[in-house]
């Protein structure tokens, strides 16, 4: 009898201890930072017994930190659902004048350095200036969250994505450790992304490359090894030299069954003649079918080859994806219109600037 209520005493107090536990590291995790919260704690432990850093300074890092409510706001999906995107919209945003402007003058700049990624990684100056354009405005805005707060809050407080994050957190620490910064130091976009290519920390630590041959990896200041870095990234991934990125398809009858099979190439473009999708492009070439919609518009599709899914790696989107590719088309030909116009013979140039 006294044994069965000191076990049901015991069992109450199982029940209440974690509730209270848990109650107790919220209220603490606000005054006193993340270094308080069970699971911060036992990250640490795990990057002590794996990686051998030291838990004492690791936990003084970690208790200045706490959860950020905007990150955590910011990685929730869209409300409006992924086909009530506008393609439109997005193309306006990153495929513009301004966009364009600043890639010219960033190829005018970096020309030496964009032909030596491309001799080197095979991947052509005009897709690596696009990127570089798309992600941060050739450097301008490369986020302002502290890398080390917002992974840390999306590993520890995003549980629909806590597995990943706490990868890019783990190699982060990695990261900062190799290049003898402070982790507190660094910033970059909510979800972590780093520097003017806005590399995660494990893409980082596998794909950059120092390019300016000062011995080190620095993607925050350093141009020349953003632009190293994005080849690189892009040729480890796969990119197939001088071979196309996508052509416009006309698509006849219902083409769900051919979307249905993702935007990695799956089909030939003979194949996909066969069920309704007209492209001019290599009949042997593997292809996936794109759909670029825009409410109450018609929905623009294209076929799109290898290098097409290659930029997705980079970012997993059909939109992304296509205005890196289209804003690399406007650069390529603007950029040989300039070339040709400063070849042009000096006769021309002088009866130009005569009055
Ligand atoms: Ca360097």
């Amino acid at each position: 009898m006294e044994n069965q209520s000191l076990k049901h005493l015991a069992s109450n107090l199982l029940v209440a201890l974690p509730l209270s536990l848990a109650a107790l590291s919220a209220s603490a995790e606000q005054a006193t930072g993340l270094s308080q919260n069970p699971e911060v704690q036992a990250f640490i432990a795990g990057m002590h017994e794996q990686h051998g850093f030291d838990i004492a300074h690791l936990t003084r890092q970690f208790a200045v930190l706490r959860p950020n409510a905007t990150v955590l706001k910011a990685i929730r999906p869209p409300a409006v659902p992924e086909k009530q995107r506008s393609w439109e919209r997005y193309r306006e945003r990153f495929v513009n004048e301004q966009r364009l402007a600043g890639g010219l003058s960033f190829w005018q700049k970096h020309a030496a350095t964009l032909q030596r990624a491309e001799a080197i990684h095979g991947v052509p100056a005009e897709v690596i200036v696009a990127i570089i354009g798309v992600e941060t405005i050739y450097g301008q805005h490369m986020g302002s969250f502290g890398v080390l707060e917002a992974l840390a809050s999306l590993a520890f407080f995003y549980p629909p994505r806590s597995e990943f994050f706490r990868g890019e957190l783990e190699q982060f620490l990695l990261l900062a450790r190799e290049n003898g910064i402070s982790p507190l130091s660094v910033k970059g976009s909510y979800a972590g992304a780093i520097g003017i290519p806005q590399f995660m920390p494990s893409s980082h630590r596998r794909f950059a490359v120092d390019f300016d041959g000062d011995d080190r990896i620095d993607l925050r200041q350093s141009h020349a090894d953003a632009i190293g870095s994005v080849g690189r990234f892009l040729q480890q991934h796969g990119w197939q030299t001088g071979e196309p990125v996508a052509v416009p398809a006309a698509v006849s009858g219902n083409p769900a069954a051919l979307l249905a099979l993702g935007i990695k190439p799956s089909l030939s473009v003979s194949e996909f003649a066969a069920q309704g999708v007209a492209a001019v492009a290599d009949g042997d070439r593997a292809a996936a079918l794109i759909d670029l919609v825009t409410p109450a518009a018609a929905t623009e599709y294209w076929l799109g080859f290898n290098n097409f899914y290659v930029i997705t790696r980079y970012n997993r989107s059909s939109f992304y994806a296509m205005a890196v590719f289209q804003l690399a088309e406007a650069l390529r030909q603007e950029h040989a219109a300039r070339a040709a116009g400063n070849h042009s013979p000096p006769a021309t140039r002088a009866s130009n600037s005569s009055p």
